[in-house]
C-alpha cells in the first residue's frame, strides 16, 4: 500500500485539494493529507486526476510541507530596531503595525500624493486572489503608481502578439503526437517538467528531440541532439530557417495562402539571411541550419517549445516573432501534435478581472489623473531621488512612445510595498536597487514567509499565509485547466493572508467601500460567477470545489490553429505586421541584436546567462538548507578554453564583474557551455552566498526590445580567479571585503 492509498483510507485523515501557487508553467494540482486529530498536513502529492500534474510534483514542491513548517516561517508581524538593512526586528501586535503602517502611508500620500507609494510584486504566488486581487483594489482605491510587470516574459509574449495575436500554443498533451520536438530557449526538465513525459511518448512512436540552447543542460542530455547557439541570435537562426523553407519550396503552400499575411514580403526579405550568414552570427554550422529547416518543414507534425530563457535579451521580442512564423509557414499548425507553446496563458485572456481589481476604486482615490506606470525591471531607477533616473523608471515600452523627460519623472517613492516578491535578491542591477532600499527616507513593507535579503530593509515586515493556508484561483501558462486551492490547515502563528494584510490597511485608511469588507470565498465565487464569456461555460464554483480543476471550454482535441484563425487583426498569422510598424518596429522578421552584441568591450570579454538552478523556483526553496545542498554554491559554467586562458580550475573561486558590480562564484570548468559563454545558475539569496551578494550584481535594468522586458541574458563580464593566499589576482579575503562597500 502506498502512502497516499493509506491516507484515502484513513478515516483520521482528511485530503484536501490545491494547486501549486509557483511561478511554473505547469501549475500542477495537488492534494494534503491533513490530519483530523492535531490540523497537520501530513503528506502532498500530485493529483493523480489532472491530465498534466498526471500524480507527480516535482523535487521541490513535493517538500511544500517542509517549507511550509520550516522553523525560519515568519509568524508574527515584526517592526525594525537596528539600522535600516540590518535585518533587526521586534515583535508587535497586528492592530499596532496595521495603525502605525497606515498612519505612515497617510502622512506620504499627504505630503507627496499617492504616487508617492509604490507596490512592488510579482509571481511568488501565481494566485489572482493573493496576488493582485485584494491588492489591487487597495492600490487603486489609494491612486498609488502602478508597477509594470516586465521581469520575466513580456518581451516574447509581445513578440508572439505581433504574430499570432494571442499567447495561445498547442495544448501540452499534443506533443505526444509530435515527430519531431524542438525544445528551443526551454530547460524542461527543470522548469517545465510536466511536459516531459509526453515528450518521451512522442520519442516512444520515433519523435526526434532537439535542443537548441547554449547549454547542455540536463534536458539536451536527455535529448537526442543538443545544438549549441550563442545567445540572442535565435532570430537569426529562424530566419535562415525560413530562407532554406522558401527557397527549396518546402513550405505548405494552401496553409500560406489562407491563412498567413505577407508572405511575398516575407520570401523577399528572407532571401539575404542564408545559412551562411546566420552561421557567423549563430555559431551553427550552415550546413546543419539547412538540415534542421528541412527537418523542420518535412517532418509532420512538429511541435516547437519555446520558453521564457530565450527572450531575455534586448533582441528577445523580435526572436519569439520570427520563431512564431515557422509553425504557420509550415502548415504545422494543423496537425494535432503540430504547432508551437511558448505560453497557454493567452486561453485565459477573456477572463473578466472586473470584479476581483475593482479598477473604478481609482476615482475615490482623488488623484486627477492616471497615476503613472513605474518598470519594474527599472527599481533601482525608480528608488532614485534624482528625477532624471526616476524618469527612465517610467514605462515606456514601444518605440512609437515618447520617452519621458525628468519634469514628468512625478514625485520619489517614498513607500514600498513588496508582497510576493523579492526585489533585492531577483532585481537586475543590485547595487542601485539596494542603493534605494537603504535609503532611511524610504518607508518599506514587506509581506513575507520567510525573512529574505529584501525583508532585511523592511520596515515592517508582515507574515503571510502559504498556499496550504489561505484561499486562491489559478490560471497556468503550461496547460488550459484553470484550479482552484483550498486551505488545508489553520494559518501558522500569526501569519494572515495577502488579501487579509490588504483589507486591514483598508480600513485603518478609513476606506469604508464594500469591496474592503468582502471575505475571500466570496470574491473567489463572485469572479467565477461573472465570467460571461463561452470559454468559461466550464468554470463553475462547484465543478471547481469538487474535482479542484477545470478545463476550459475548448475543442478536445485542440487545434488552436488548424484552419487559421488568428486573433490578429487580419484574422491570419501576420509575417508583416501593420501594429508592428505602427508601434514602431520593422513591420517584417529581422534581427534584433543582442546588446552585448553592439556593445563589445575587450574587458568584459564574456557573456553570462543566469538561467533557473534545478532546485530552487527563483528565489524560493534557495534559503532551506536541503535545496541549497542539492547545489552545493553559487557558480558559474565556464568553457575549458575559456578557463584555461583566465588560468581558472575547476573548483575553484572566481571573481565575475562590469561596470556594475561583481560577485563571487565557483568555477565549473565544463563542455557543458558554449565557449565565450558562462552561466550561471540562480536565483541565490544574498545572504546565503560567500560574499552576501548574487549574480544580479552584473545584470542592467536595459529595457528590451519589446514590452520594456528584463535583459536578465544579455550582460558583458570579465571573469578572474580569485587566489587563496597570497600571489597574483584579488584574495578571497579581498574579494568579501568589497561587500562592505554596498
Ligand atoms: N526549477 C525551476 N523551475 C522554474 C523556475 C526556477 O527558478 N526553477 N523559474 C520559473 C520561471 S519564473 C520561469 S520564467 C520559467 C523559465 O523557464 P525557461 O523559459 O525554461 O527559462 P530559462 O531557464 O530562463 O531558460 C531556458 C534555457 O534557455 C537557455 N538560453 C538562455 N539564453 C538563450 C538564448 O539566447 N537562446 C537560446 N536558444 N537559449 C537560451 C538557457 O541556457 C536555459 O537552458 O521557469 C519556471 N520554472
Ligand atoms: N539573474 C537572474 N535574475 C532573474 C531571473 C533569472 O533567470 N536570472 N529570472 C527572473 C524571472 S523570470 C522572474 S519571474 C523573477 C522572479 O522574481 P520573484 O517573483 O520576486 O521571485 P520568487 O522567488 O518566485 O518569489 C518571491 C517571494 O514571494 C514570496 N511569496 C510566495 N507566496 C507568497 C504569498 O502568498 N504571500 C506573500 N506575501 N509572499 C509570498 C516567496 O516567499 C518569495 O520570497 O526573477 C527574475 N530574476
Ligand atoms: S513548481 Fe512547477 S512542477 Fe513543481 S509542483 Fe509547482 S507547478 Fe508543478
Ligand atoms: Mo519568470
Amino acid at each position: 500500500m502506498t502512502h497516499r492509498e493509506r491516507y484515502h483510507s484513513d478515516p483520521q485523515i482528511r485530503i484536501v485539494n490545491g494547486v501549486c501557487p509557483h511561478d511554473c508553467p505547469d501549475t500542477c494540482a495537488w492534494q494534503v493529507a491533513v490530519d483530523q486529530s492535531t490540523g497537520q498536513a501530513v503528506g502532498i502529492w500530485g493529483h493523480p486526476d489532472h491530465p498534466v500534474t498526471r500524480g507527480r510534483l516535482c523535487g521541490k514542491v513535493d517538500r511544500y510541507l517542509e517549507r511550509t513548517y520550516h522553523p525560519d516561517r515568519l509568524t508574527q508581524p515584526l517592526k525594525r530596531v537596528g539600522p535600516k538593512g540590518s535585518g533587526q526586528f521586534a515583535p508587535i501586535s497586528w492592530g499596532q503595525a496595521i495603525q502605525e503602517i497606515a498612519q505612515r502611508l497617510q502622512q506620504v500620500a499627504q505630503e507627496w500624493g499617492p504616487e508617492a507609494i509604490l507596490p512592488f510584486s510579482y509571481a511568488g504566488t501565481m494566485g489572482l486572489l493573493q496576488g493582485e486581487g485584494m491588492a489591487s483594489r487597495f492600490f487603486n482605491r489609494l491612486g498609488a503608481s502602478r508597477l509594470a510587470r516586465t521581469i520575466c516574459s513580456e518581451a516574447g509574449f509581445e513578440g508572439y502578439l505581433y504574430s499570432l495575436g494571442a499567447a495561445i500554443g498547442q495544448e501540452t498533451e499534443s506533443f505526444a503526437h509530435a515527430r519531431l520536438i524542438l525544445i528551443w530557449g526551454s530547460n524542461t526538465l527543470t522548469s517545465n517538467m510536466h511536459l516531459w513525459p509526453f515528450v518521451q511518448e512522442a520519442r516512444c512512436q520515433g519523435a526526434r528531440v532537439i535542443v537548441i540552447d547554449p547549454a547542455r543542460t540536463r534536458t539536451a542530455r536527455a535529448a537526442d541532439e543538443w545544438i549549441p547557439i550563442r545567445p540572442g541570435t535565435d532570430g537569426a537562426l529562424a530566419l535562415a530557417m525560413m530562407h532554406v523553407i522558401i527557397q527549396e519550396g518546402l513550405q505548405d503552400q494552401e496553409y500560406v495562402a489562407h491563412y498567413t499575411l505577407g508572405f511575398p514580403q516575407l520570401a523577399e526579405r528572407v532571401a539575404e539571411w542564408t545559412p551562411q550568414r546566420a552561421a557567423t552570427i549563430t555559431g551553427i554550422p550552415p550546413a546543419r541550419i539547412a538540415q534542421l529547416a528541412r527537418e523542420y518543414a518535412t517532418t509532420q507534425p512538429a511541435a516547437i517549445r519555446i520558453n521564457y530563457g530565450i527572450q531575455r535579451h534586448q533582441g528577445g521580442g523580435m526572436a519569439v516573432r520570427n520563431i512564431a512564423c515557422l509553425p504557420a509557414l509550415v502548415g504545422a499548425w494543423r496537425r494535432y501534435g503540430g504547432g508551437i507553446q511558448l505560453s497557454t496563458s493567452g486561453g485565459f485572456r477573456h477572463l473578466d478581472f472586473r470584479t476581483l481589481h475593482r479598477p473604478e476604486l481609482l476615482q475615490r482615490s482623488g488623484l486627477d489623473h492616471p497615476p503613472r506606470t513605474i518598470n519594474m525591471i527599472r527599481l533601482g531607477d525608480a528608488l532614485s531621488l534624482d528625477p532624471a533616473r526616476r524618469a527612465r523608471a517610467l514605462y515606456h515600452p514601444r518605440p512609437v512612445d515618447p520617452i519621458p523627460g525628468p519634469e514628468e519623472a512625478g514625485p520619489p517613492v517614498k513607500a514600498l510595498i513588496v508582497y510576493n516578491s523579492n526585489p533585492a535578491a531577483v532585481a537586475p542591477d543590485q547595487s542601485a536597487v539596494t542603493a534605494g532600499l537603504a535609503r532611511e527616507d524610504l518607508f518599506t513593507v514587506v509581506l513575507e514567509h520567510f525573512q529574505t535579503d529584501t525583508a532585511d530593509y523592511a520596515d515592517y515586515l508582515l507574515p503571510a499565509t502559504t498556499q496550504l493556508e489561505h484561499w486562491d484561483i489559478l490560471k497556468p501558462y503550461g496547460h488550459y485547466f484553470l484550479a482552484l486551492n483550498r486551505p488545508a490547515i489553520a494559518p501558522l502563528g500569526q501569519s494572515l493572508p495577502n488579501s487579509e494584510i490588504f483589507r486591514r490597511l483598508a480600513r485603518a485608511l478609513g476606506f469604508d467601500d464594500p469591496a474592503f469588507r468582502q471575505d475571500d470565498v466570496s470574491i473567489l465565487q463572485e469572479f467565477v460567477a461573472s465570467q460571461r464569456h463561452p470559454d468559461f461555460a466550464t468554470v463553475r464554483w462547484e465543478a471547481l470545489l469538487e474535482q479542484g480543476f477545470v478545463r476550459l471550454n475548448l475543442p478536445q482535441p485542440f487545434r488552436p490553429f488548424a484552419e487559421g484563425g488568428f486573433p490578429t487583426p487580419s484574422g491570419k498569422c501576420e509575417f508583416f505586421s501593420q501594429r508592428m510598424a505602427d508601434d514602431g518596429y520593422d513591420p517584417l522578421p529581422t534581427w534584433t541584436p543582442p546588446g552585448h552584441w553592439r556593445e563589445s568591450s575587450a574587458q568584459e570579454d564574456l557573456l553570462l546567462i543566469s538561467p533557473p538552478a534545478h532546485s530552487f523556483l527563483n528565489t524560493t526553496f534557495a534559503n532551506l538548507e536541503r535545496f541549497r545542498r542539492r547545489e552545493k554554491e553559487p557558480r558559474l559554467w565556464i568553457h575549458p578554453e575559456d578557463a584555461a586562458a583566465r588560468g581558472i580550475e575547476d573548483g575553484s573561486p572566481v571573481s565575475v564583474g562590469n561596470r556594475r558590480g561583481q560577485v563571487l562564484l565557483t568555477a565549473r570548468v565544463t563542455e557543458d557551455i558554449t565557449p565565450g559563454v558562462v552561466l550561471a545558475p540562480t536565483i541565490w539569496w544574498r545572504k546565503f552566498s560567500p560574499d552576501g551578494r548574487n549574480v544580479n550584481q552584473v545584470t542592467a535594468q536595459t529595457e528590451a526590445d519589446m514590452g520594456a522586458a528584463g535583459t536578465f541574458y544579455d550582460v558583458r563580464v570579465w571573469v578572474k580567479p580569485v587566489r587563496e593566499g597570497t600571489g597574483s589576482g584579488a584574495s578571497r579575503q579581498e574579494a568579501l571585503a568589497i561587500t562592505q562597500g554596498d
